[in-house]
């Protein structure tokens, strides 16, 4: 048994996340086949999930209400899906959690779009989760709600509970500093139903200080800064830092196996550079990816020698595509790929190479294992879990992460080199030295941050939450 699994004892989990951990299809013939998604938290999760046959709650945008045990071979957990219709999804997904909270808790002010039509889809769809919510609980759950979608949750399900079990909510993107959070014309609203849970944990030290200073600005709340504990409506709220982690055992192996080795250096060979610079991402306003092109412009004409010698692999997968600020950026890119390509390149050689989708696993980990220098320079990130996968699948300790101060990896990984990504200069400068530093160098970086990859894996951060969280839920309750 994993050690979670020993720490939730008779207690099953109660995850509440806006997509769900196995997509649904059905065959030809009618057989309802599940898929598991890719991904370190629902990989983490699953196995726990299953051996305390627990529940999973998420929104099934085909509009169909449904509970399914899930996987087809026991032991199986439960997946509810709460339906939302095409309207929700415009309104509460795409509108006011994707348009008005994600640039929020991004720092990008501008960005945001303020609806009150959106905020009244937003309060209704958390609504319809807390009555799934409420429908599901047992007698010993722990309530483990995710992510920015769905911040009013935590006091929805205590309003309505008439269990008292703990609730826990993770916020997976960054908080903003409080000048920056105050913007939100329903500002008061979020805090109030995040302080509904007994638990809340952030990536890192700065989104916990944010928070907790917010809570103290905004609802004049009882603080301590030092604790990491508000006292609100005669309860104490325990707020931690918990950095995730990957799948590291099984990155490591992957990038280890005889097909990966082959199939990178085809990679290598197809692409036909001395260097190879990847990036991989989400294309994600938040990413960074224009400047990080601007940068590798910079490079070529900086310096010259690295022309012919060195390309730049961006991996975009589409994401968000119905939404108009990514259709712009999308724009953006292709523009801005095409100018360089189109300044710099000579027969048998493309400074930038650019694959606009998501790729398999197996294919990932092959390009992590290509590239001598992985650059991944968000604006803002609440961890960036690429950064962390690159590290575990250089398995020889070669190569060398360039990395945004601004991303909450940089936190642990700070033998990266840590860039400012609104600094063109700085990037350029950083790519420079990336590309020339010698053998040594490179690993002693990337071992210390290898060991502490390997060290904090996604298990570790869900055996630290889960007993994070039932020690809040009994401590307020004693309080
Ligand atoms: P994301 O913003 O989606 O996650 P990230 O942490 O980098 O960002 O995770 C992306 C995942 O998708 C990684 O596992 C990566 O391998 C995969 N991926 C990205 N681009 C891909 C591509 N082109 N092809 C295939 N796979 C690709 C949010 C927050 C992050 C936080 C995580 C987890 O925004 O800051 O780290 O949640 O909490």
């Amino acid at each position: 048994m994993s050690s979670t699994a020993d720490i939730l004892g008779a207690r099953r989990i109660l995850a509440v996340s806006n997509r769900e951990p196995y997509t649904r299809h059905v065959s030809e013939d009618g057989q309802v086949e599940f898929e598991l998604r890719a991904g370190g938290l629902v990989t983490a999760l699953t196995p726990v999930m299953r051996s305390s046959s627990g529940v999973w709650i998420a929104g099934d945008s085909d509009g169909e209400a449904r509970r399914d045990e899930v996987p087809h071979e026991g032991p199986q957990f439960l997946l509810r899906q709460v339906p939302l219709s095409e309207e929700d999804v415009e309104s509460y997904y795409r509108g006011f959690a994707n348009r008005a909270l994600w640039p929020l808790c991004h720092y990008f002010i501008d960005a945001c779009h303020f609806a009150e039509s959106q905020f009244a889809s937003y309060q209704d769809v958390n609504q319809r989760f807390a009555e799934a919510v409420v429908a599901e609980e047992g007698d010993a759950d722990l309530v483990w709600v995710h992510d920015y979608h769905f911040m009013l949750l935590p006091k929805l399900v205590r309003e309505r509970s008439r269990r008292r079990n703990p609730i826990a909510y993770f916020h997976h993107i960054p908080f903003p500093p409080e000048a920056v959070f105050r913007v939100l014309p329903w500002r008061r609203e979020i805090l109030v139903g995040l302080l509904g849970a007994d638990f809340i944990g952030f990536h890192t030290e700065i989104y916990v200080k944010n928070f907790l200073e917010s809570c103290a600005g905004i609802l004049q709340a009882d603080v301590d800064l030092a604790s990491g504990r508000v006292r609100w409506d005669n309860r104490s709220i325990d707020v931690s830092a918990y950095p995730i982690g990957i799948e590291t055992a099984e990155f490591e192996q992957m990038a280890g196996a005889q097909g990966t080795t082959e199939r990178s250096e085809i990679i290598r060979r197809n692409i036909g550079a001395e260097k190879i610079v990847l990036g991989v991402d989400r294309l994600d306003y938040s990413k960074g990816i224009l400047q990080r092109l601007y940068a590798i412009e910079r490079l070529f004409e900086l310096h010259p020698e690295f022309r012919g010698k060195v390309s730049f692999v961006q991996v975009a997968v589409p994401s968000r595509t119905a939404v108009k600020e990514y259709e712009e950026l999308k724009r953006g890119v292709d523009e801005t790929v095409g100018r360089i390509n189109g300044r710099f390149s000579n027969s048998g050689w493309t400074p930038v190479i650019y694959l606009y989708r998501g790729l398999p696993r197996e294919e990932l980990v092959a390009y992590y294992r290509a590239a001598d220098v992985c650059l991944i320079t968000p604006l803002r990130d609440g961890m960036n879990l690429v950064a962390k996968e690159y590290v575990a699948c250089k398995t020889d300790d070669d190569g060398v992460l360039i990395l945004s101060e601004f991303a909450g990896a940089s936190a642990e990984l700070d033998t990266a080199l840590l860039v400012n990504p609104y600094s063109i200069q700085d990037m350029a400068v950083a790519l420079q030295w990336a590309l020339t530093m010698e053998a040594g160098e490179r690993q002693r970086r990337m071992k210390q941050m290898r060991d502490h990859v390997r060290e904090y894996d996604v298990h570790k951060w869900l055996e630290s939450i889960v007993s994070g969280s039932l020690r809040s839920g009994s401590e307020a309750k004693v309080k």
